[in-house]
């Protein structure tokens, strides 16, 4: 696609669904870049940098009207707003992009080889920033025949993510979801039929393909929900790949410091489902194809659901912003686990989402409306 076929207007025009709505699709940007691109350096102020491009991104995917002026980036949070060298940074970015249709900067980034390899390394499995920075600077690697050919030791996982690199890359549809689904419940129905089951993720905040698929499983009286996961995946056990490390939380696949931030200490696996083609297709009975998914099962206790599925809906960034704003606003430790009065460490209790907004005394959002 030419960067002259993208009118600027199309370009800053985010709604709240544009997550991976069909309006994403026509720019040229995700709006990702700048803050991937900081954190695949790594440098000192790469965190905060990050977050000030995610900051503006968001401010402008939740723009209810269309940005078509200089004028119209002036009243909007860290980007015309807000005053500092970042905040200008953001703005200086989007002026290009609502003059030229597109970036110079960003255009840089995107056709650099750091950032092009950076981008293949940490799309394996099982590889993080750090790895891939590694790989690129001391190893002189720039491409995934590299990572076959260096003869560089991989563990299991990342042997793993390059078997499978190419599904792995590939984003899940929400009829190949919704096929995986039924088949959790049913083995979740088989382990204990009071078992519950509970999207969360991208596709509960409605997008219609995600990079994976995450479910949370609980079962009504506490306690009762341990020591089921493991029985679950025997049930599914000629489905799997991979099942992860299913006790072992500090298995820190993630990228970047949300991983650390948002860590919790549920039972859990990071797994890679075998998802037969023929389930979606009858006519492809017969002749087996099969593509491999990302799938994360979470195990919750039935007191902690609520905050467990707040956390676990995403985005990652909302998660980040409501977190920061209980604990400065409110003087509150909001976690996947509960949340906790930060002097008197008092804990409150929630049945719902709905409470834990009221509880921080901010109006209910639903999970579409979480996408900043
Ligand atoms: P992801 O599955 O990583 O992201 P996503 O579902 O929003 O997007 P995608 O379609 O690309 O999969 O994580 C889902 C949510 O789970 C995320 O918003 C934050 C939360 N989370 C944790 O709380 N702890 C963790 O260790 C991880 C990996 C995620
Ligand atoms: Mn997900
Ligand atoms: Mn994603
Ligand atoms: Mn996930």
């Amino acid at each position: 696609k030419k960067l002259m076929d993208i009118q600027p207007s199309q370009l800053l025009k985010r709604k709240v669904d544009a997550d991976d709505g069909p309006s994403t699709k026509k720019s040229r940007y995700s709006g990702d870049e700048a803050e991937e691109h900081a954190l695949f350096r790594g440098d000192a102020n790469a965190e905060a940098r990050a977050l000030a491009f995610r900051r503006g991104s968001a401010t402008l995917k939740a723009h209810p009207k269309e940005i078509v002026c200089e004028e119209d980036l002036k009243n909007l949070p860290y980007i015309g707003l807000t005053n500092s060298a970042k905040a200008g940074h953001c703005k200086m970015v989007a002026m290009e992009i609502l003059s030229e249709g597109f970036s110079d900067e960003v255009e840089d980034v995107l056709n650099g080889s750091f950032y092009k390899s950076m981008k293949l390394f940490t799309g394996i499995f099982g590889i993080g920033p750090q790895t891939a920075r590694k790989w690129y600077h001391d190893l002189g690697m720039r491409t995934l025949e590299d990572v076959k050919g260096k003869n560089i030791s991989l563990t299991y996982e990342q042997s793993l993510g390059m078997e499978h690199y190419d599904d792995l890359n590939t984003p899940i549809k929400l009829e190949e979801a919704e096929c995986i689904i039924k088949m959790v419940e049913k083995a979740c129905n088989e382990v204990c039929d009071e078992l519950t089951m509970t999207l969360v993720g991208g596709f509960r905040r409605g997008k219609s393909q995600g990079h994976d698929l995450d479910l949370l499983i609980s079962h009504p009286e506490d306690g009762k929900e341990k020591g089921k996961l493991v029985l679950i995946i025997e049930k599914l056990k000629e489905h799997f790949i991979y099942t992860g490390r299913k006790m072992d939380v500090s298995n820190n696949l993630n990228k970047g410091n949300f991983a650390s931030s948002t860590m919790d200490n549920f039972e859990k696996c990071f797994s890679i489902f075998k998802f037969n083609k023929s389930w979606l297709n009858s006519n492809l009975e017969g002749k087996a194809e099969w593509k491999a998914v990302r799938l994360d099962l979470i195990v919750v206790p039935s007191h902690q659901f609520a905050y467990a599925l707040l956390g676990w809906t995403g985005t990652k960034h909302f998660e980040r912003e409501i977190r920061r704003y209980a604990r400065t606003e409110m003087k509150i430790v909001l976690t996947s686990h509960g949340m906790h009065s930060l002097d008197t460490k008092q804990n409150f209790p929630a049945e719902t989402e709905e409470e834990i907004f009221q509880k921080l005394q901010l109006e209910y959002r639903a999970p579409s409306e979480r996408c900043c």
